[in-house]
C-alpha cells in the first residue's frame, strides 16, 4: 500500500467504466476494508483488531471494482478468495463449502448466482458495486467496529498493518484426486512471486499492460495485475478475451506489455489471418511499441511462436509456472528465447529435476520431475494437511511436471499423471470430471482424457459406457454436464463404448482411450 501511495495520481486501472488512479484504488479499498471491519462483530471474533485471516470470497468481473475488493479484503486482514465468473452454482458451492468463508462479496451483475448459495449457508453478503460507496447490502450480525489492540497495530490509513506471514490469497486448483483444492499463499509468498517477475522482466512505472485473462488464476492475478500495480504501472482491463477487440486495443500502440495463454495467441493469429490486409497492417503496427509479450500456463507450440514473430516481430517470451509456486522458469527478457523451452529458474526460485525416488538428477538429458523451492512457494492446501505434506519432499514442492535440461534451459516433456489435463491454459482433473459424469443415470462408467489439439493444447474427450437399454445421446450428456461443471470441464467430444479398455489389474488404459479420439482425427 505504501508503494501505491507513492504513485497516487498515476493511472492504475483503465476499464470500460473509466480510468482510476492509485489514489482511487487506495480510497476505494480502504472503504471496502472499513466496511468489512465494521461488520466484523458479525463475521469473526474481532479481538485481534482485524479480520484475522477470515476468508472472504468474491465474485467480481475483471475491472476496478475487482481490484478494490481484493485490496480491501487484504487491508482488513482477511484472506481473498477470487471466484470464477464462468462457474455455474455447483462449482461455486464447492468453493464455499470447502473454504467456509466468513462472507461473500458479489458484483451486482453476478449477485443472482451467488446470493442463493450464500443465503443457504447463512453467509453475510456484500454488494461489490456499492461497497466502497457505503453499500453493505445485507450482513449477518450487525455493526460494531473492530476493537483496537491488534497483534499487528494500525497503519496511517487507520487500517491494520499485517505481518507478512499472514495468509493472503486462496486460489482453487484441480489436482489428481478429489475436487479442487484451495492453494493458500501468504503476503510474503505473493511479494516473493511478484518481486521475482518485476526483477526478471524489468517491470517499471511507465509500463502499460493489457489484461484479457480471468482473475481467479495466478496468471491474471499475479503476473499481470499485481506486478503492474506493484510497479506503479497502468493496467488496461477487458472484461473477457475476444480476439478482434484485443487486436483493436493492441492497435492503439500505447501498450508496452501483453501476457496470454497459447490458446489466446492461436485465436489472435486466426483473427489476424481472417482480416483484410489494411486491418492486418494496422493491428501489427500497434504491437511495435511493446517491449514484452509473454506466453505461459501451457506449452507454446513452436509454430505459434514463429507465426507470431512473422505477424508482430515479437519473439514470445515463454515461461513456466503453477498456482502453488507462482512462476518458476522463464526465458530471458534479454538474451536468447529458445523456442520449445521454458527457460531458466527465475530470481529467488530454486528448481531441480529428480528421479522417481526423489534423487536429484545429474544427467540433464534424463527426464526428471521438476521440484521447486523458494519464498514464493505456497503455504498449504486449505484444510488438507496430508495433501500439503505429500506434495513436498524434503522441503521441495513436487510439481508433477517432467523436464530435461538443454544448456541450462528447461524443456518440458509432459506430466507424471495422465489425469491432469491442461485445456486453454486451465488445469482439469480427469477423475473429477469422470466422477461428475458417472452421476448421470444413463452413464455406467466413463474415462476422460486430454487429446492434443491445435487450439486448446489439449482437448477434453470422454468415453462413456451406457447404463440400461437404448441409445445414449452425447449432446444431452454435455448439456447436463454444463449445469454441474465449469464450461472448460465439459468434454468437447463424447463417444459411447461397450466397455473401457482395462489392463489385467482392471486399471483403465488411458492411452488406449486417447486413441479413440486421435485415430478419428487422423481419418
Ligand atoms: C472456455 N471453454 C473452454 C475453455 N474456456 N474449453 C476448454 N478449455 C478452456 N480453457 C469452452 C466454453 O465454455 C465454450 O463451451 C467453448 O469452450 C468455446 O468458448 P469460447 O467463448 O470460445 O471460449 P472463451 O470463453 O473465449 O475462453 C477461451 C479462453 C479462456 C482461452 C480465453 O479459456 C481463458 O481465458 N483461458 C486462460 C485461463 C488462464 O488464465 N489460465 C491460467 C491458469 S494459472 P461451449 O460448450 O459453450 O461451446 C497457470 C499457472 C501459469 O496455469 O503458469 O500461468
Ligand atoms: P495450474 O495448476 O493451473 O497453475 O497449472 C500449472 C501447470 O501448467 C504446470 O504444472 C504445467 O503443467 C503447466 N504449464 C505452465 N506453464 C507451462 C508452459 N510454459 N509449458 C507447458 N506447461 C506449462
Amino acid at each position: 500500500m505504501a508503494r501505491a501511495r507513492a504513485h497516487g495520481d498515476r493511472t492504475a486501472v483503465v476499464e470500460p467504466g473509466g480510468a482510476f488512479t492509485y489514489r482511487d484504488l487506495l480510497r476505494e479499498s480502504r472503504e471496502v476494508a472499513q466496511k468489512l471491519l465494521s461488520a466484523a462483530s458479525g463475521l469473526v471474533d474481532p479481538s485481534g483488531g482485524d479480520l484475522a485471516e477470515a476468508r472472504i470470497a468474491y465474485l467480481v468481473p475483471p475491472g476496478f471494482d475487482h481490484v478494490a475488493v481484493q485490496w480491501g479484503i487484504w487491508r482488513s486482514g482477511a484472506v481473498a478468495i477470487p471466484l470464477a465468473v464462468s462457474h455455474p452454482p455447483s462449482e461455486l458451492a464447492h468453493v464455499l463449502d470447502d473454504a467456509e468463508p466468513a462472507a461473500v462479496i458479489a458484483h451486482s451483475s453476478l449477485a443472482d448466482r451467488l446470493r442463493p448459495l450464500a443465503t443457504d449457508r447463512g453467509l453475510a453478503t456484500f454488494d461489490a458495486t456499492g461497497l466502497g460507496a457505503g453499500g453493505v447490502e445485507e450482513a449477518r450480525g450487525g455493526a460494531g467496529s473492530a476493537s483496537s489492540g491488534s497483534e499487528a497495530g494500525f497503519n496511517q490509513a487507520g487500517l491494520p498493518s499485517l505481518p507478512s506471514g499472514r495468509r493472503a490469497l486462496m486460489i482453487y486448483t484441480s489436482g489428481t484426486t478429489g475436487l479442487p483444492k484451495g492453494v493458500v499463499t501468504t503476503h510474503a509468498n505473493v511479494e516473493a512471486q511478484v518481486g521475482s517477475l518485476v526483477t526478471a522482466w524489468e517491470w517499471r512505472a511507465e509500463d502499460h499492460v493489457l489484461l484479457v485473462l480471468p482473475l481467479h488464476h495466478v496468471h491474471g492475478i499475479i503476473n499481470v495485475v499485481t506486478c503492474a500495480l506493484w510497479s506503479g504501472a497502468r493496467c488496461q482491463m477487458l472484461p473477457r478475451f475476444e480476439a478482434v477487440e484485443t487486436w483493436e486495443r493492441l492497435a492503439r500502440g500505447d501498450l508496452t506489455v501483453f501476457m496470454a495463454v497459447p490458446t489466446i495467441y492461436v485465436r489472435l493469429i486466426r483473427a489476424w489471418e481472417a482480416a483484410p490486409s489494411e486491418t492486418r497492417e494496422r493491428w501489427s503496427a500497434g504491437t511495435r511499441t511493446m517491449r514484452l509479450m509473454v506466453s505461459g500456463s501451457a506449452a507454446l507450440p513452436v509454430r505459434v511462436l514463429e507465426r507470431w514473430r512473422e505477424i508482430t516481430g515479437h519473439v514470445l517470451l515463454e515461461r513456466y509456472g503453477m498456482t502453488e509456486i507462482g512462476m518458476g522458469l522463464s526465458n530471458p527478457l534479454r538474451g536468447e528465447r529458445r523456442p520449445g523451452c521454458v527457460g531458466r529458474p527465475l530470481p529467488g526460485v530454486e528448481v531441480r529435476r529428480v528421479d522417481e525416488a526423489g534423487r536429484p538428477s545429474s544427467d540433464p538429458t534424463v527426464p526428471g520431475e521438476l521440484e521447486v523451492r523458494g519464498p514464493g512457494v505456497f503455504a498449504e492446501y486449505w484444510g488438507r494437511p496430508e495433501e500439503t505434506a505429500s506434495s513436498f519432499r524434503n522441503g521441495w514442492f513436487r510439481t508433477g511436471d517432467v523436464a530435461v535440461e538443454e544448456d541450462g534451459y528447461y524443456r518440458l516433456l509432459g506430466r507424471t499423471s495422465v489425469d491432469i489435463i491442461k485445456t486453454g491454459g486451465v488445469k482439469v482433473s480427469a477423475p473429477e470430471v469422470e466422477e461428475a459424469l458417472r452421476e448421470h443415470e444413463r452413464v455406467a462408467d466413463c474415462a476422460v482424457v486430454g487429446v492434443p489439439d491445435p487450439e486448446w493444447g489439449e482437448r477434453l474427450c470422454g468415453a462413456l459406457v451406457r447404463r440400461g437399454e437404448g441409445p445414449l445421446d452425447a449432446d444431452r450428456i454435455r448439456q447436463w454436464a454444463r449445469q454441474r461443471l465449469a464450461p472448460y470441464k465439459v468434454p468437447k467430444q463424447l463417444v459411447v463404448v461397450e466397455g473401457l479398455p482395462r489392463n489385467a489389474m482392471g486399471k483403465v488404459q488411458k492411452h488406449d482411450v486417447k486413441e479413440l479420439f486421435t485415430s478419428e482425427d487422423e481419418s
